[in-house]
């Protein structure tokens, strides 16, 4: 290589995996500084891989956020959890997203999906104790202790995604890992998610924030209808719930949920896109369609 450009200049790619809940997409965004992931306090918010790119002047990452590792219940829940494991494959280094707790269960169950998909250990590990600022000093030694017992970790980094503690430490350590490369993406971009695939998140993740109990899970969005014109952004989107009773609940009195839905995607999408946008929603149901593949399938989850 004689490019005095890219000599030296490292690039690769990243998957940040765990279970759900973790802030594995609260970090994905702290990092890019940027909002490309949806975000809620419910677990199994993100449902497919999402990519984010880092550009420095040393390194260009390739970020795969990843929908939680969990048991699945339904068709939904399987195809998030084969997405999860898709980007535990072929990438250079794993971040092992955890909770600020000893391991327990499920984490152990991750631990053995590690050893089970990356069986010659070219793939570094690293695990990034999440979450740090809810706990003492004290305990994170005793959860590094655990961890050191379960696997052979490249890094152990204690980090706050939401306070972005850590995270200089993060890339950093990347970085150091990464094999010299070419930049996949140009310097500008920094998610490849289409437009329409991102608005369609900001209304779920608004669903998923004001409703409670199984209806968060139960919701899908598909944009119908985007019309560009002159100084405004028309949207339409279906909002799909599984029974009829869902319905009602996510219209609410006098259509006072969905409005208030309304006005908080709008105002993320019009920051998105940068211009003013009127969005309609429709609030439809599709009978049990986290089970039904050919719906899944149309819905984006294939
Ligand atoms: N206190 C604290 N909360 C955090 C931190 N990072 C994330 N959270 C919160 O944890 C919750 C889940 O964050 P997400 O980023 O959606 O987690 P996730 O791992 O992507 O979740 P799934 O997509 O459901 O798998 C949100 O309420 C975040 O605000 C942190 O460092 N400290
Ligand atoms: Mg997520």
């Amino acid at each position: 290589m004689t490019d005095s450009v890219s000599k030296g200049f490292r690039s690769g790619y990243v998957s940040i995996i765990g279970r759900p809940n973790v802030g594995k997409s609260t970090l994905l965004n702290s990092i890019l500084g940027d909002k490309i992931a949806i975000v809620t306090k419910r677990p199994q918010t993100t449902r497919n891989r999402i990519i984010g790119v880092k550009t420095t002047e040393e390194a260009q990452i390739v970020f795969i956020d990843t929908p939680g590792i969990h048991r699945p219940r339904e068709r939904l829940g399987e195809y998030m959890v084969k997405e999860a494991k898709a980007a535990i494959k072929e990438v250079d280094i794993v971040l092992f997203m955890v909770e600020p707790h000893p391991p327990g269960t499920g984490e152990k169950k991750v631990i053995e999906l590690l050893r089970e998909l990356l069986p010659k250990e070219e793939t570094k590990v690293f695990l990034l104790i999440n979450k740090i600022d809810l706990i003492k000093k004290a305990e994170l030694l005793l959860i590094i202790d655990e961890y050191k017992d379960l696997y052979e970790f490249q890094e152990i980094i204690p980090i706050s995604a939401l306070k972005g503690d850590g995270i200089d430490i993060v890339l950093r350590k990347i970085i150091e890992y990464l094999p010299e490369g070419p930049k996949y993406y140009p310097d500008d971009i920094i998610t490849d998610q289409l437009e329409r695939f991102m608005v369609s998140e900001m209304i779920r993740e608004k669903i998923m924030a004001l409703t409670e109990d199984e209806i968060p899970y139960s919701v899908a969005v598909e944009i119908i209808n985007w019309e560009e014109k002159s100084d405004i952004i028309v949207i339409g989107a279906n909002i799909y719930v599984e029974k009829e009773s869902q319905k009602g609940i996510i219209i609410g009195k006098k259509g006072n949920r969905l409005k208030k839905i309304g006005i908080l995607a709008r105002e993320d999408i019009e920051r998105l896109l940068n211009t003013k946008v009127y969005l309609e929603l429709w609030v439809k149901v599709k009978e049990d369609w986290r089970d039904r593949p050919g719906i899944l399938r149309e819905l984006g989850y294939r």
